[in-house]
């Protein structure tokens, strides 16, 4: 008989407590202590390693995506530090809605690499039991209810989560990701409008990444950022450097401090680059090239690297042995996913509503 590959999740767990006791050993601050007891993910190497393993299995997507066993998908590269430093300020009671690039914040909340595989895959196995496909992932059990591709439609769902939540007397707040072309929608000013005026606990994070599918921001919006706009509707915003992971995250930390004191919105903008095309398979094409080198040289992921370098915090073999483990998690992933079944015929209507 076939040795069947072993799930992704078996390794990543083991790769999870190696890192950990770095990130222990190493850079463990008070702070950080204080949101490990919720998310373990927080200290710097925990989150170079999120953001390696994000990288890794984006460019996985993009490898298998050229040879055809799936349709198009958006991945998030160039955008890693936005999401793993906004999910690790995150607690487990919190509740996530994201948008088409939904990868890195399904990742950074701890999600199985084979399960997600799988599920772009189509295999009974995935998250969504092979439903959802490229672009639908949701996964209940991490609190991460949907990912949207109707731009701009998790902003309406997230402020109804909050809404439910606030009506409940739930515990935790809502994370909501959303681009600068959902910015530039009417449903963006209704939602938070309402939050708003509701007081809902939603932290609305702007993944500003200067695209909007094959249109340049510069085309479809007057001024570079969005976080301004917050103002109109009497809550906070902040721009933050979001290719600097440690930025991100102590950003994310405050205004998700607020929002769970004073159940008010905030909107969080990450100031970032879309690294690759809309879709794959395609590369960044029509980016100007001027443009891209330029933020090619503010990669999240080279800059974590060499920040830790430079304080000491990890060594070239360090870094090196977390990149190998990176890509040796989604290699199995990959495995898993590829053996795994077709969802029965008689599933096609189950748990789908219409
Ligand atoms: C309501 C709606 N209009 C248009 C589209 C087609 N579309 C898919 S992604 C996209 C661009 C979204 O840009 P942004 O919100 O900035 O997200 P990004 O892709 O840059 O992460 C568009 C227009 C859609 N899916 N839904």
């Amino acid at each position: 008989m076939k040795k069947r590959p072993r799930p992704a999740d078996a390794i990543l767990t083991l790769f999870r407590s190696r890192r950990q006791r770095m990130v222990r050993g190493r850079c463990g601050s008070e702070e950080e202590d204080a949101v490990s007891s919720s998310n373990p993910v927080a200290g710097p190497i925990e989150m170079l390693r999120q953001m390696l393993l994000i990288r890794a299995y984006e460019m996985k997507i993009v490898e298998l995506g050229g040879k055809g066993p799936f349709p198009h998908v958006c991945t998030c590269v160039g955008q890693e530090a936005a999401a793993v430093g906004v999910v690790a300020a995150l607690r487990e009671e919190d509740r996530i809605l994201t948008n088409h690039r939904s990868a890195g914040h399904l990742l950074a909340r701890g999600a199985d690499p084979g399960r997600m595989l799988a599920e772009v895959m189509g295999r009974a196995t995935g998250y969504c039991k092979g439903k959802s496909g490229t672009l639908h992932i949701s996964a209940k059990e991490l609190g991460v209810l949907l990912t949207s591709t109707i731009v701009g439609g998790e902003l309406s769902l997230a402020t109804g989560v909050a809404l439910s939540k606030s009506m409940l007397k739930e515990k935790g707040i809502v994370a909501c990701f959303f681009g600068d072309g959902a910015a530039a929608e009417g449903i963006f000013h209704e939602s938070v409008n309402l939050a708003s005026v509701w007081d809902l606990p939603v932290l609305y994070v702007c993944e500003n990444n200067h695209w909007q599918a094959f249109v340049h921001r510069d085309e479809t919006m007057r001024g570079a950022f969005i976080a301004p706009r917050a103002a109109a509707y009497g809550i906070e915003g902040l721009t933050v450097d979001g290719n600097d992971v440690e930025a991100v995250h102590a950003a994310a930390l405050e205004a998700a401090r607020k929002v769970r004191e004073t159940s008010r919105p905030f909107l969080l903008e990450t100031y970032t680059y879309r690294l690759r095309g809309h879709m794959e398979p395609e590369p960044a094409a029509g980016a100007d090239p001027k443009e891209l080198e330029h933020w090619l040289g503010k990669d999240p992921i080279a800059r974590m690297k060499r920040t830790l370098l430079e304080r000491g915090e990890a060594t070239p073999e360090d870094i090196a042995a977390m990149e190998a483990e990176a890509d040796a998690v989604v290699d199995a992933a990959e495995a898993f996913a590829a053996a795994s079944p077709m969802p029965a015929p008689e599933e096609l209507t189950t748990e789908v509503y219409a």
